[in-house]
């Protein structure tokens, strides 16, 4: 996004009109530039209002598939062989092949469908808590990067004023906006952090089994590394995220509700103004509110989005197609590149969050995929590990 809108919204909002000097940024550092979280934060997630059909591929990934007909995905035997002993709150992700990415005709960089192999792995069964958070902080004093102000030496110009600790909030607006300005409902707010997902007036007393958000990458990091444990790759998540099934449109299946119940926590109502709750929450569940995919992973879509390690790159599954090849274990392209937003290398996000829509932003399907800044978090982001 461009620095001046930056400027305008974010600064201007919370800070002063301004000054963060957000164009020298530097690596290891936040990115205030950054807004361009996971979807629907990003400009433009989806192109709203398109209408999907899971039964009719189109374009590109289905020259793909079709010649490919042949093959035929397989999942690993279901046990591990050796039992690590790490278990507790990690459930056995069996590896296997798969069909990887989506035929959505508005999610260009999910396709085309490619063909991908991974290990099995164990997996956190939910996302990470803020009670599991709690005590990784607790044992370490560990301290987010959402807590910890922009430094002038990052941010060389910028008023001292300006350089505030804070995170990116969903902060919705009263009454409907057009879709191709996501400054209308995410402001940085002063203050905000893991344990204070709306700011510096809120708190998360009654929240300790909720996922813990505001989480930005090397937070994500630090705290499996604390675990013994890593972030999931890409091809690791949408493996486990499918749990056994192939090609179909939600972890759980075709349909989206299932005996006419909600089987994630997504946005419904019109976003992003008004949020009805019709599936019990409009902002994160606790954990394990909804029922586990095949694999025993809970939320593993919907809720909130979740960090992997893998570099972003729109076109990267292109890469991966064109090589004719089963990919095998997939770590994700060498750099980074978003056309949307040049300046920033992003991570790969996956799973959506509480606030996606089909209105807007559909990436909560299984190969949907999202993207941010490494150094920024916001309220609907989290992460689980897997080792
Ligand atoms: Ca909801």
């Amino acid at each position: 996004m461009a620095r001046d809108i930056f400027v305008l919204i974010v600064v201007g909002s919370v800070l002063t009109t301004g000054l963060l000097t957000a164009c020298n940024h530097q690596s290891g550092t936040r990115n205030p530039e950054s807004m361009s979280v996971a979807d629907p934060a990003g400009p433009m997630c989806d192109p709203p209002a398109t209408k999907l059909n899971p039964t009719k591929p189109a374009g590109d990934s289905y020259v793909v598939a079709q010649a490919a007909t042949n093959w035929v995905p397989k999942i690993n035997d279901r046990e591990p062989s050796n039992p690590p002993r790490l278990a507790a709150g990690f459930t056995w992700i069996p590896g296997g092949s798969y069909w990887m990415g989506s035929e959505e005709p508005n999610m260009p960089d999910a396709r085309p469908l490619h063909r991908v192999y991974v290990d099995g792995f164990w997996m956190n069964k939910t996302a990470v808590t803020n009670e599991q958070f709690s005590k990784f902080v607790t044992a370490t004093g560990y301290v987010t990067v959402a807590e910890i102000a922009p430094s002038a030496q990052d941010f060389p110009g910028a008023p001292p004023e300006n350089l505030v600790a804070g995170s990116v909030v969903f902060s919705p607006p009263a009454h409907a906006v057009p879709l191709n300005n996501h400054f209308a409902w995410w402001t940085y707010v002063r203050g905000a952090n893991w344990r204070h997902p709306e700011g510096p007036d809120s708190n998360i007393k009654s929240r300790m089994n909720h996922p813990v958000v505001h989480i930005a990458y090397r937070d994500a990091v630090a705290y499996c590394a604390w675990r013994e444990a890593r972030l999931p790759t890409e091809a690791e998540f949408e493996f486990a995220a499918r749990g056994g099934l192939d090609r179909k449109r939600y972890d759980w299946g075709d349909e989206f509700e299932t005996n006419g119940k909600h089987m994630a926590n997504t946005f419904q109502g019109h976003f992003p103004d008004h949020n009805t709750g019709e599936d019990g929450y409009v902002g994160t569940a606790p954990v394990a509110s909804f029922p586990p995919n095949g694999f025993g992973l809970y939320d593993i879509s919907g809720n909130v989005w979740e960090w992997t390690s893998d570099w972003y790159r729109a076109d990267y599954y292109q890469t991966l197609a064109a090589n004719g090849e089963v990919a095998i274990n997939p770590k994700g392209p060498m750099d980074s590149f978003d056309p949307s937003e040049l300046r920033v290398a992003k991570r790969v996000q996956r799973g959506g969050s509480f606030l996606c829509t089909d209105q807007y932003c559909s990436r909560y399907v299984p190969g949907g995929r999202g993207k941010g800044d490494p150094d920024t978090g916001t309220n609907h982001l989290g992460f689980r590990c897997v080792y």
